[in-house]
């Protein structure tokens, strides 16, 4: 199987420019570029998804450019619905970095910046050399720019397609790239810099892109509860990654397998498989969050995020440490400390919604402390008793956690 059949079997083609890529593809030796903007301070999932295609061309034989786009940054590309607020100089050059030393730990390849050459051309000579190639015609008939015209857009963001398309152009005269690469939402920005190659110099380049990775209902995936899933370990911990992979739609997990994974057709077959005739086993979630966050975070914050996880299931939670609740417990429901009654606590926490109520629970024993269970209804809680003198974990039942911090 040539490269092009398996991102084919993967799901990674969604438009090709021109037939022949096919056979580029499959022989290797092409430099090419995938790029991203600095709008915020770490990549997400959703650009992770599409980065490790840098990675799959270039086991594969091809040469990597990572771009992180301190010129485009400034100016915005345009999002169907509305524009993008400008941020400033400061905030992209901080993002900037930020990002380039995540791109670089993933992945090590070369990173430019396209401000390095965009910064310094004029307004004169931008319109001269590069806008008279493009015609407003064209650039109106782009996907994105046809769905913004009712709601507006601004001179600023429409003239974003014109910088990425300088920015394929002057990597082909300098780096000899003749491949972009990039999620499907960058189509019209490839095919922009593919016609000004094509026009200036009169050579051709290529490019493809990815289908952007869905959820069942076809909403966007990445997303937890409203929350971005990030590759900052300290914007999402890798219990919260676990817990979001953990967690996949049954009928989407082999699809994320595909497009996330590094793990062979066979292998993904056989957890196919396997998903089928004994899905309560989730080996496929689990091979899916391994394979993942082994690669972002590496096997040790891993091995971590499963410790929590079976810990909080299993309710020992005994075997953690003050930090590992913290990262396990971020999203639960919790209080301040202070010297109470178990019975004041758990209504504090709203594990119980009356005194009564509190103390049948105690006495059936249902109610753990940090992982053993009180079934003497005076019993108090104090800093002393704290895990590491932070924590204080009480559960209810099966499933109800509640965090009172010290
Ligand atoms: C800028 C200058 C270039 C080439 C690319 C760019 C960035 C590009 C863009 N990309 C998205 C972003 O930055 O806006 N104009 O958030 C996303 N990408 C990748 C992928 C994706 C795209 O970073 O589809 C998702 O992650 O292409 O939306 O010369």
């Amino acid at each position: 199987m040539g490269i092009y059949e398996e991102l084919e079997w993967r799901g990674l083609i969604k438009d090709v420019s021109d037939p022949t890529l096919k056979e580029k593809l499959n022989a290797g030796g092409m430099t090419f570029y995938i790029g991203t903007d600095p709008t915020g301070d770490s990549l997400h999932i959703g650009h992770f998804s599409s980065f490790l295609i840098s990675k799959r061309l270039k086991d594969a034989g091809h040469h990597p450019i990572l771009l992180v786009g301190g010129g485009t940054g400034l100016i915005g590309d345009p999002k169907p619905d509305s524009e993008r607020p400008m941020i400033t100089k400061e905030e992209v050059d901080h993002n900037f970095e930020c990002l380039k030393r995540q791109a670089i730990s993933l992945f090590g390849f070369e990173v430019v910046n396209n401000y390095d050459w965009l910064k310094d051309i004029n307004f004169i000579d931008f319109l001269r050399d590069y806008g008279k190639y493009f015609n407003v015609n064209y650039m109106l008939n782009k996907d994105i720019i046809k769905r913004r015209l009712d709601a507006g857009i601004t001179y600023t963001e429409f003239s974003y397609m014109i910088m990425q398309a300088m920015d394929f152009w002057y990597l082909n005269k300098q780096k000899n790239v003749t491949l972009q690469v990039a999620g499907q939402d960058q189509w019209g920005n490839i095919t922009a810099g593919i016609e000004l190659i094509r026009k200036k110099e009169g050579k051709e380049a290529y490019g493809f892109t990815m289908p952007l990775l869905t959820k069942s209902d076809g909403s966007k995936f990445g997303k937890t509860n409203g929350k971005a899933i990030w590759l900052d370990i300290h914007k999402t911990s890798a219990y919260e990654m676990y817990q979001f992979f953990i967690n996949s739609e049954d009928d989407k997990v082999i699809d994320y397998l595909k497009f996330l994974t590094f793990l062979s057709k066979e292998e993904i077959e056989a957890l196919a498989e396997k998903n089928r005739i004994q899905p309560h086993l989730r080996e496929a979630h689990k091979a899916l969050a391994k394979e993942v966050i082994t690669f972002i975070h590496g096997e040790s914050a891993y091995n971590q995020a499963v410790k929590i996880s079976e810990a909080l299931f299993s309710g020992s939670i005994q075997t953690l440490t003050a930090e590992e609740i913290a990262m396990g417990m971020n999203d639960l429901p919790s209080i301040e400390g202070h010297e109470c009654h178990l019975v004041e606590a758990l209504i504090e926490t709203k594990l119980a919604s009356s005194k009564r109520e509190a103390r049948e629970f105690i006495k059936n024993g249902a109610v753990l402390v940090n992982g053993n269970r009180i079934t003497t209804e005076d019993a108090v809680i104090n800093k002393e008793m704290a895990i590491e003198q932070k924590y204080v974990v009480i559960r209810r039942g099966k499933k109800n956690y509640a965090l009172i911090r010290f």
